[in-house]
């Protein structure tokens, strides 16, 4: 059996790799069939609506790092991408996951046999270097040692001093990356998945405080659920909305920039009709989206707890004020 081709998409929460997976998928080879599988660290996964956008087989792993949530996920994504026959998938971890144990299983048994595993891209925002919150991350660190092909994101937000910067701490790794260079919005050309893999070595341990996963979905007549999550210094609150709930346009552009969150990702049936809202480093970005019926989906990530009782109050004061 031929081997599927795959790639692992990484970087920190919020540097734009959601946004790469994207531009791959829309410069594919027009014959070519592409898969997604995509962890996030929210419970209510938000980036497999804005992927599936794009035409491609997408599977969600939310709530948490995929190869520690329990109940085995990751293989059952992996494996129902696999079922569909692609001819590649990309494989976006959650950036506050464990990307060294994410290869490790990818490349050992069973993987190994389905799977040819090409470089590892990550992604990093410049501007984060100098951020000793990031650099003394341990994730933030193993996410460019793992990587075979390391890119600076957001160009059109760093200097070229901070540019110069990311040069010199990615240059300072030991091993070989296959490229290092920089972007705007996510444009990665598809050649670069391609480029060699340098093997790392890296072993998959399974973890003893795995979690079981459940998948959050609203019970009958429900009008909306909510699911916190917490780990690696983070805390998010997910809501997920019933099809029948739309919020004014307007009400949640305003909360969404006025909420002082480090992440907000959610795809909502508005007035105005379907949009992706993100906030990532204080900038909200709107998208409009062509879904016509789905749930709505919120998530809210920070590094502390914030008043979610009273977050979600204004939610429902939108979607009372939207029936008047
Ligand atoms: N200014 C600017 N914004 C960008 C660029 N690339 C992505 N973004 C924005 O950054 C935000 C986060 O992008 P995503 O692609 O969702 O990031 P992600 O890494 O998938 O995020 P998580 O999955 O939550 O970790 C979005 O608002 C994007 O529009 C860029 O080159 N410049
Ligand atoms: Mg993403």
């Amino acid at each position: 059996m031929d081997k599927v081709a795959a790639n692992i998409v990484t970087g920190f929460l919020g540097v734009g790799k959601t946004t790469a997976i994207r531009h791959l998928l829309a410069n594919k080879p027009l014959k070519e069939r592409w898969a997604v599988l995509v962890n996030e660290f929210g419970e209510v996964g938000v980036d497999g609506a804005i992927l599936s956008e794009q035409g491609a087989l997408v599977k969600e792993v939310p709530g948490g790092c995929m190869c520690c949530v329990a109940g085995l996920p990751m293989t059952v994504g992996l494996n129902t991408l696999l079922a569909q026959k692609p001819d590649r998938i990309l494989i976006e971890p959650t950036g506050l996951g464990h990307p060294k144990d994410i290869i490790g299983k990818l490349t050992q048994d069973p993987f190994d046999s389905t799977l040819n595993v090409g470089a590892t891209i990550t992604l990093v925002d410049p501007r984060c270097i100098d951020d000793v919150r990031y650099r003394e991350n341990e994730n933030f660190h193993d996410q460019i040692a793992l990587a075979d092909v390391v890119v600076a994101n957001k160009l059109d937000q760093c200097s070229e001093a901070q540019l110069a910067t990311f040069h010199d701490y990615v240059a300072a790794f030991d091993g070989e990356k296959s490229l290092v260079t920089g972007v705007e919005q996510g444009a990665l050309e598809t050649a670069w998945l391609a480029l060699p893999r340098h093997a790392r070595h890296a072993h998959y341990h399974h973890r003893s405080d795995a979690e079981p996963m459940t998948t959050l979905a609203l019970g009958p007549g429900d009008t909306f659920t909510r699911k916190e999550n917490q780990g690696q210094g983070y805390i998010s609150c997910g809501w997920l909305f019933s099809e029948q709930c739309c919020f004014p346009f307007d009400a949640l552009y305003g909360l969404f920039s006025n909420l002082n969150a480090q992440r907000i990702k959610a795809v909502v049936n508005t007035e105005e009709g379907f949009y992706a809202f993100n906030v990532a480093n204080q900038v909200i970005t709107v998208t409009p989206m062509s879904i016509e019926t789905a749930e709505s989906r919120i998530e809210v990530i920070d590094t502390q707890a914030l008043p979610w009782d009273e977050l979600e109050t204004i939610l429902l004061s939108f979607l009372k004020a939207s029936d008047e």
